[in-house]
């Protein structure tokens, strides 16, 4: 494991050197950005600054003009509104600022979640009767769901209820016939379509207020103060921290560190987060915590957490999601044991390249993590299957860059019942008598796809530090570049031939504690679950992550390793 190959990020040397006195910036930092796509200063000026000011017009989203104008009329008519969302983080946290804004603004509305192991994934049709019936809208406006939910639209319409969808994913099939389908994948707009749910529900928000301010009275709702629920919806979906989301992170970040929303403050007093939380928190966290629950099909207890106004009630449920939060990591441990001794029997490196993977005792709402860690693992695109008793697979893949899911699963589309989601990530289920043919399909069309490329894990550097340029110059810089996530990783350092001082230091936690000295500089490093690690002789190549620590009240840099190798010659690197 590891065997990884360090490359260096592209970037052109003359633009770099441009971009550093352009900005005043440490070289390593205009290399990071050159190698980003942000060479040109006035580009990379703004991807630094993530202004709101700079976010676009919400009035760019496909059909958000009729949207906006039924939403009006509803608020002005008191008709009865429901927002349908989703029961992951991304679908919750829009649910939540979708129901607090027209709240605010005076609407009657109410939350409607779908049963994840009961209903499924979306605006399904028993999920829509069971919505109505509880309910009874005249108006539902979904959130991260419904693009193509023909039959279910076709439904409510018959019923007497108008539609309102909003929506974040590729649409793969007919487009639903709702009066509006709010998604900026049906754009032409490059910069929308990477929004999450939630940021296509800030956008109608955004969009909607608008509206209203043109007429006095003005609408008593500041939408800054939703951006917590953003930040997390947008993280949690993992989709891109660039662009538009990186503006809403950033700003929602701020926000939520102050937040005013009672049941995220209880969340993160229980969880034991601090002062500052970053996207890092929201990934490995926050987001964990409030997809739990939903994952083991309650997920109306996360709604009750954002929208409650009852600080006992917030700490209660904020206890039962961290509760759930370890029965799923319970459930996920053993469903990975179980997957890896699955694969291990049959895996050939130089057969199998698609894995698929299926078990009667899985829980359906857990095979999206441990397929991820199955593609941590072998690098290789994965599909975790739930079987059912009723003789049907319902699961989830999780792909490599290198391997787009949805147009792989079309080419299987007459094995399967159901399937749809991202590149990266998507759903599926199918009749387990077509099981054994479409594990076989899956993997001929990964070989053609993969048989061919190296998928040795790679450490993309982001630059080369003398390890005089290791200093607190650079770390202040990169305050700069935050939040970091998806498509813009936190950056990755190295440092050519440093020498051990002492002896290395092997601590709790398969930790290993390392002096390096090079260039007459002493830097502190250190390396989680590296303490088995063959330390080899002579001088080291280093790969890092750059942090400072507090310990015992000195406040020190300090390298987080991420790899290293023996002192190799500059032309070794792979370009
Ligand atoms: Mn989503």
């Amino acid at each position: 494991m590891n065997e990884k190959i360090w490359r260096l990020a592209a970037a052109d040397e003359q633009h770099i050197a441009a971009l550093a006195t352009a900005l005043q910036l440490p070289q390593p930092v205009a290399r990071l950005l050159a190698s980003r796509g942000y060479a040109d200063p006035a580009k990379a000026a703004h991807f630094l600054r993530a202004r709101l000011s700079d976010l676009s017009d919400p009035e760019r989203l496909p059909n958000i003009g009729s949207a906006v104008a039924r939403l009006a009329a509803a608020l002005a008519a008191h008709e009865k509104i429901v927002v349908f969302g989703d029961y992951d983080a991304d679908g919750l946290t829009s649910t939540a600022l979708l129901v607090h804004v027209l709240r605010a603004l005076g609407g009657s509305v109410e939350a409607f979640i779908p049963q994840r192991l009961d209903e499924g994934y979306g605006l399904s049709v028993p999920a829509l009767e069971r919505c109505i019936e509880q309910h009874q809208p005249h108006l539902i406006v979904t959130v991260d769901c419904g693009t193509c939910a023909t039959e279910a639209v076709r439904h409510a319409q018959s019923a007497g209820v108008a539609v309102i969808v909003t929506d974040h994913h590729d649409a793969a099939g007919e487009i639903a016939p709702a009066l509006a389908v709010v998604n900026p994948k049906l754009g032409t707009e490059t910069g929308l379509r990477q929004l999450a749910g939630v940021g296509v529900a800030f956008k109608l928000c955004h969009a909607l207020l608008k509206q209203l301010r043109r007429t006095p009275p003005h609408p008593p709702v500041d939408l800054k103060q939703y951006l917590d629920l953003v930040a997390i919806g947008t993280v949690a979906d993992v989709v891109p921290l660039v662009g538009e989301n990186r503006i809403l992170v950033r700003h929602g970040l701020l926000r939520l560190a102050d937040t005013a929303n009672l049941g995220l403050r209880a969340l993160m007093n229980v969880a034991g987060l601090g002062e500052n939380p970053d996207a890092w928190h929201i990934g490995f966290v926050l987001g964990p915590r409030l997809n739990a629950v939903g994952r083991l099909g309650k997920a109306d207890k996360v709604l009750e957490l954002l929208l409650t106004a009852d600080p006992g009630r917030a700490h209660d449920l904020a206890e039962q999601l961290n509760a759930a939060n370890l029965e799923r990591q319970t459930i996920e441990k053993r469903m990975v044991v179980e997957a890896l001794s699955e694969i291990e029997a049959f895996f050939q490196p130089t057969e199998h390249f698609g894995l698929v993977v299926a078990n009667a005792g899985w829980h359906p709402g857990i095979v999206g993590i441990v397929a991820a860690r199955l593609v941590q693992r072998y690098r290789r695109p994965s599909i975790v299957l739930a079987q059912e008793p009723d003789g049907t697979c319902r699961g989830s893949c999780r792909s490599i860059e290198e391997f787009q899911l949805v147009e792989h699963l079309a080419q299987c589309a007459d094995l399967l019942t159901r399937y749809g989601g991202h590149s990266l990530a998507a759903g599926l289920s199918l009749s387990t008598v077509n099981l054994a043919a479409f594990k076989t399909r899956f993997n001929e069309l990964a070989r053609r796809t993969l048989g061919n490329l190296d998928l040795r894990p790679t450490l993309r550097l982001d630059a080369w530090l003398p390890p005089r340029g290791i200093n607190d110059d650079l770390h202040d810089a990169l305050e700069g570049l935050r939040p970091f996530g998806h498509q813009h990783p936190e950056p990755i350092w190295a440092a050519r031939g440093m020498r051990i001082v002492g002896q290395p230091r092997r601590m709790a936690k398969e930790t290993l504690g390392l002096t390096l000295a090079g260039e007459g500089t002493l830097l502190r490093a250190i390396g989680f679950g590296m303490a088995q690690r063959q330390i080899p002789d002579g001088p080291l190549d280093v790969a890092f992550q750059l942090r400072r620590q507090t310990w015992k009240g000195v406040t020190a840099l300090q390298l987080q390793l991420l790899d290293f190798r023996p002192a190799q010659p500059t032309e070794h690197d792979t370009p």
